[in-house]
């Protein structure tokens, strides 16, 4: 009992010292924007700092939010959200962090992360979704240009 109040209180300081160096970002999950686009992560395209945690809130149901393993950083744990549940990642490394809900995926529902100076460009390169998923990621691509 001793050992674990301590456990926790050692993981309680831990974590706020964490959260002293780190940012959380927030991605809404949604079944539209309320300008045309349907299936969507809001926003679908951030930067971070290597380190910071990014958050995806659910507004609507029958979405998750999981890695595209093609363009995740080596090393990091890739993220696999419940269905209807918030999920989050730790971008632990720079780099780009792809994300995708698994049944609109199809339709676009995709995301994308830049944490610091990325290291995988090369996984951004040769990554080419398929079919409706497309157009939706060309666009996200053309924030990198900004
Ligand atoms: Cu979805």
């Amino acid at each position: 009992m001793r050992l674990a109040t301590f456990a926790t209180f050692a993981a309680v300081i831990i974590g706020l010292s964490g959260a002293a160096l780190a940012a959380e970002h927030e991605i809404k999950v949604k079944n539209a924007d309320g300008k045309g686009k349907f299936m969507v992560f809001e926003p679908d395209f951030l930067r971070v700092e290597p380190g910071d945690t990014v958050k995806f809130v659910v507004v609507d149901k029958n979405h998750n939010a999981e890695a595209i393993p093609q363009v995740w950083p080596e090393g990091v744990e890739q993220l696999k959200g419940e269905f209807n549940q918030d999920a989050e990642f730790v971008a632990e490394k720079p780099g780009y962090y792809g994300i995708k809900c698994l049944p609109h995926y199809g339709m676009g529902m995709t995301a994308l992360i830049v944490a610091g100076e990325p290291t995988n460009q090369a996984q951004l390169d040769a990554y080419k979704p398929a079919g409706g998923a497309k157009k939706r990621w060309d666009a996200i691509l053309e924030n990198l240009k900004k």
